[in-house]
C-alpha cells in the first residue's frame, strides 16, 4: 500500500486502462472490492463481537449447565435470512458484470478500422483491411483469403518437397479463413511489429492463427482473446472491437497463450496516433508498398522502432556494456521538429 498513490490506491491493483471498456471494468471491480470490503467489515465485527463479548468470564467451577454457553440453533427466520442476503448479493454482482461484460463485448456495425490479425509462431502479421479517412474517402484494403500454410515455416519431405503440416485432418476447402491485405505489417525476429492505430475512433479487430493458439492481449486494453486457428471450426468468436483509444501512445502487446519455445518473444507494440497522423500513415502505405513501416512511422515523425519492448535480446555481453535498450518515451512517441507527411 506504501507503494501506492492514492489513485492507484482506490483501483484496488487493477491497471490503468486506455479504452472506454477497461474504464466500465474498472468501475465494476472497484465498486465488487468495496462490497466486498464492506462484506468484510460486518464479519470482522461479527467475529470481533463475538469472542469479546461472549466469551466466558470468571474462573469459579463449572457445573454441568454451565459447561457450554446457551445455544441457539435452528433460528429458522434468522437462518432463511443468512441465506437469502448472498442470493441478493450474488444477483447484484452478476447483473453488473452482465452489463459490463455486454459493453466489453459490444460490436457495432461502424467500425471506422477493421484490422486483420495473424499469429503464428512465433509473431504476428496486422492487415489494414478497411480504414474511414477523415476526407470521407474509404480505404479498401482486402486482397485475398489464404491458407495458414502460407504463414508456417516450410516443411520439407524426403524428395525435397514442401509438405504442409497437419491440421488435424480438416479438408482443403476450409484452409482458406486467413486474411491477406494491401498493407501489412509482419514481425521477423530482428523487428517488433508496430500496430499503428488512430485514437477516439472505433476499431475493429478479425483474428486468426496459422498454427497453434495464441492470444492476443495488450494489457493497457484491459483484453485478451485467444487466438484460433480454424476460428469458425473451433466455435470461436474472433472479431472484437474498442470502441476508441483515448490517448496516443505506444502500449506493449503481448501472446498471452502458451505457444510454443519462443512464446514469450511473441510481443508487438500498439502505437495510438492522432487522426491527422493515422490518415498520412495510410496513404503513404498505400501509396508506397515497398517502403517499410519504420520509414511510414518516420514520415509521421513517429518514433520507427518500438518503444515499449524490443527482438529478443540474450544481453550476454561479457564485456558489461550492453543495456537494455531504449527507443524514447512511451508517453511521447513524436519525433521533434518534424513535419507529418513530408516525404510524401
Ligand atoms: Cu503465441
Amino acid at each position: 500500500m506504501s507503494g501506492c498513490s492514492a489513485s492507484e490506491a482506490m483501483r484496488f491493483g487493477w491497471p490503468e486502462g486506455v479504452t472506454p471498456e477497461a474504464e466500465d471494468m474498472r468501475h465494476l471491480w472497484t465498486w465488487s472490492v468495496i462490497a466486498a470490503l464492506v462484506m468484510g467489515i460486518i464479519v470482522w465485527a461479527l467475529t470481533f463481537w463475538t469472542i469479546s463479548f461472549h466469551r466466558r468470564k470468571g474462573t469459579g467451577k463449572l457445573s454441568a449447565d454451565e459447561e457450554f454457553p446457551r445455544q441457539t440453533a435452528y433460528n429458522v427466520p434468522l437462518e432463511l435470512t443468512y441465506t437469502a442476503i448472498p442470493f441478493v448479493i450474488i444477483a447484484v454482482l452478476f447483473y453488473f458484470t452482465i452489463i459490463v461484460q455486454n459493453s466489453v463485448e459490444a460490436k457495432k456495425s461502424d467500425p471506422k478500422v477493421v484490422v486483420d490479425i495473424t499469429a503464428f509462431q512465433w509473431n504476428w502479421k496486422f492487415g489494414y483491411r478497411t480504414v474511414e479517412m477523415g476526407n470521407g474517402q474509404k480505404y479498401e484494403g482486402f486482397l485475398r483469403n489464404g491458407s495458414p500454410y502460407e504463414e508456417q515455416l516450410p516443411r520439407e519431405n524426403k524428395e525435397g518437397e514442401e509438405v504442409p503440416l497437419p491440421a488435424n485432418g480438416r479438408d482443403d476447402d476450409i484452409r482458406n479463413y486467413l486474411k491477406f491485405d494491401r498493407i501489412e505489417t509482419v514481425g521477423t525476429s530482428d523487428e517488433i511489429p508496430v500496430l499503428v492505430l488512430p485514437v477516439g475512433e472505433r476499431i475493429e479487430f478479425e483474428q486468426a492463427s496459422a498454427d497453434v493458439i495464441h492470444s492476443f492481449w495488450v494489457p493497457e486494453f484491459l483484453f485478451k482473446r485467444d487466438v484460433m486457428p480454424f476460428p469458425k471450426q473451433n466455435h470461436t468468436d474472433n472479431r472484437w472491437q474498442v470502441s476508441s483509444i483515448d490517448r496516443p501512445g505506444a502500449f506493449v502487446g503481448r501472446c498471452a497463450e502458451m505457444c510454443g519455445t519462443y512464446h514469450s518473444m511473441m510481443n508487438f507494440e500498439v502505437r495510438a496516433v492522432s487522426k491527422e497522423k493515422f490518415d498520412t500513415y495510410i496513404s503513404y502505405r498505400a501509396a508506397n508498398p515497398t517502403a517499410t513501416n519504420a520509414q511510414a512511422l518516420q514520415n509521421i515523425c513517429e518514433t520507427p522502432v518500438s518503444i515499449t519492448t524490443h527482438p529478443f535480446d540474450t544481453r550476454r555481453s561479457t564485456d558489461g556494456t550492453t543495456t537494455p535498450q531504449t527507443n524514447g518515451d512511451a508517453n511521447n512517441t513524436s519525433i521533434p521538429g518534424c513535419t507529418v507527411g513530408a516525404q510524401q
